[in-house]
């Protein structure tokens, strides 16, 4: 895990409604592709922000959004996703599967991947059709093929040539929530908010239960975008069908607080399966499948689809602002009688080593902070440690009072249920935790480093009085990464001591006494090594992040020094050399100013017909 800053946070679940005047994909990759083939007659210099375009508009393109299936066992999670696919690629079944969650991407050719959680060489199938890949997945991800994930299976991978995977999606098959594996929900609740949306399924018989009415009351405040679906329909007549979508209606109102009138989709994974392997068109219409297929579209398209244009737009356009500065830059220099030039070069120098001996402070700032969050997470796990003796403790006695008899097997049982959902909880409670610690830190480090950059680029335009535009784009939408999912490996099992013959002489107040603290020593070491398992990754992705944002720091100086000084430096160099180069790149780079000044003009346009569409929509 690593955490993202506060501000993209917020704006990563700001959900832009789409409208008939907003740009589409086309017509912002067609600019950017002219952006890019304008900054490539520049020359070598230039190929950093060429590089940066190259890379929004790939962004662009691969915009995918993360859609994950929940539900209880056998509600019809990967039979919905099959008649998605088009074809019987995810093994459906009668028996709970593991606690393995499938990644499905778009790609020209049928593939299975599956990864372990301590090795680094995953496995993998290519196949012609879809049986392959579902035998091949069977060993890997069913109870019967694997059971007790006793082959250590972190997730799964598959590429599929399926249509819908194509405009964008990535569907996520995770576990099954319900009892038997108890910690898969706590799992499930920790990956849910890296997800864009989610889908969740009950069916119609039986009806929604007790556990998924809870499972989704924490669902909801996790996940930015959920769709109900009520699976086998077929089950039902007409009439009874009416009466499930309303009763479905009536418990989500009423229990989980869902709206009125949000929309439920009826329907029959299995008929929406058969019509597409046999080519029945009225019974893929009447399974009902199309109309989730058409929704999830219609969600990408308007909702997903313009917050990431409206990123792009906008740091496209404060790359060109850049490769504009700069080239007016170059262009003065190249006019500017030498004299004047050395003066202004002098001045630029001097606010460029100030803005080093700054990035050094903060430097040194950063250190701190970083050596606080450790102690931070120190204090922290000191006191989940206790937390979690106390909870298990009571665990303990628990299983030992309820038969008013000592027996080990029994308590062993006990923890061993208890630990993984237990832990699995904390993880996301702490990740939370110092995920909004470490933005609130980071938020006066990134203001900072702001404006240090700013100072440079705005000293820069000044001295050669050219324009200067502050970018737009800092803490703008982040395409979300896609989302990991960590399963740990909780120490759950304690080897029981046998008892000596000491034991079994005490009168049976006593045994009880050393029985306790036999295992509330036991309980201690599960605890110490479990939390150590989680302050160990909480440990890394505050490093991770720390660096990261160091090393980004550095990269934006390196740029905005690139940008100015090293433009100017290079229209010395020039002048320094024969005048008929001279007029040559006073030509080129007056051509690529003015298509670039056209192309900033028509992002701008794009981006405001964007807005008032947003406005009257
Ligand atoms: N009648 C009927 N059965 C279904 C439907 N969808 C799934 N099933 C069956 O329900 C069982 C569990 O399905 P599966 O997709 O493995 O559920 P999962 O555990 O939620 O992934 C399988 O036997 C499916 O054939 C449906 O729409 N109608
Ligand atoms: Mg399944």
């Amino acid at each position: 895990m690593s955490f993202t800053s506060r501000a993209q946070q917020a704006t990563t679940q700001t959900n832009v409604a789409d409208a008939p005047g907003n740009p589409n994909s086309k017509d912002l990759s067609a600019i950017l592709s002219s952006c890019i083939a304008s900054i490539g007659t520049l020359g070598e210099g230039y190929g950093v922000i060429a590089g940066r375009l190259a890379e929004l508009q790939r962004r662009l393109a691969e915009g995918r959004f993360h859609l994950a299936v929940l539900g209880q066992f056998k509600r019809g999670k990967s039979t919905l996703l099959n008649a998605l696919l088009g074809e019987e690629v995810l093994p459906t079944s009668v028996v709970p599967l593991t606690a393995i969650p499938t990644f499905i991407h778009s790609g020209e050719e049928r593939l299975a991947r599956v990864y372990f959680q301590e090795r680094d060489d995953p496995q993998q199938v290519e196949a012609e059709g879809p049986e392959r890949l579902r035998d091949f997945l069977t060993d890997y991800v069913t109870e019967t093929g694997n059971p007790n994930n006793k082959l250590g299976v972190s997730h799964v991978e598959v590429f599929h040539p399926a249509p819908l995977l194509k405009k964008g999606v990535v569907l996520i098959d995770t576990p099954g929530i319900g009892s038997t594996f108890r910690h898969n929900t706590e799992a499930t609740l920790n990956f849910l908010p890296q997800c864009d949306a989610a889908l969740f399924l009950v069916s119609a018989d039986p009806p929604i239960t007790e556990v998924e009415v809870q499972f989704l009351r924490q669902v909801r405040s996790k996940v930015r975008r959920l769709f109900f679906i009520l699976n086998k329909v077929d089950y039902l007549g007409d009439e009874d069908r009416y009466a499930a979508l309303a009763f479905l209606e009536k418990v989500l109102r009423e229990e989980v607080d869902v709206p009125r009138g949000t929309e439920i989709f009826p329907v029959s994974a299995r008929q929406g399966l058969a019509g597409r392997i046999d080519g029945d068109d009225e019974l893929w219409r009447v399974s009902g499948i199309p109309e989730v297929e058409h929704h999830l579209l219609d969600f990408l398209e308007n909702e997903k689809g313009s917050a990431l244009r409206e990123a792009v737009s906008c740091k496209a356009a404060d790359a060109l602002d850049e490769t504009l500065l700069r080239l007016r830059l170059a262009m003065r220099s190249l006019q500017m009688p030498l004299e004047n030039l050395a003066q202004r070069m002098a001045i630029l120098e001097a606010k460029i080593d100030e803005a080093r001996r700054e990035r050094e402070q903060v430097s040194d700032l950063l250190s701190g902070d970083r050596r606080r969050m450790h102690q931070f997470l120190e204090e922290h796990t000191g006191q989940l440690r206790d937390e979690a003796n106390e909870y298990l403790r009571g665990i303990v006695r628990e299983a030992l009072v309820r038969d008013g008899q000592a027996s080990d097997e029994r308590v062993l049982e006990a923890l061993g249920e208890a630990i993984p959902g237990y832990f699995e909880h904390q993880v996301g409670q702490t990740a939370e935790l110092f995920r909004e610690q470490v933005a609130q830190i980071l938020e006066p480090h990134q203001k900072r480093a702001d404006a240090l950059i700013e100072g440079v680029r705005k000293t820069a335009a000044e001295l050669f009085d050219v324009p200067y535009h502050a970018p737009e784009s800092s803490g703008a939408f982040e395409m979300a990464h896609r989302p990991y999912w960590v399963k740990h490996k909780w120490t759950s099992s304690l080897i029981p001591i046998p008892t000596g013959l000491l034991d079994r002489s005490l009168p049976a107040s006593a045994r009880l006494k050393r029985t306790y603290k036999r295992l509330f020593g036991q309980v201690e070491e599960l605890v110490v090594s479990n939390v150590e398992n989680l302050r160990w990754a909480t440990f890394q992705s505050i490093d991770q992040t720390f660096s990261q944002f160091g090393s980004a720091l550095d990269e934006r100086l390196a740029e905005t020094i690139e940008a100015t000084h090293g433009a100017i430096h290079a229209a010395i160099e020039r002048r320094r050399s024969h005048s008929k180069e001279i007029a040559d790149e006073e030509e080129k780079i007056q051509t690529a100013t003015k298509d670039l000044e056209q192309l900033r003009e028509e992002l701008e346009s794009l981006a405001s017909g964007a807005k008032a569409g947003d406005e009257s929509g």
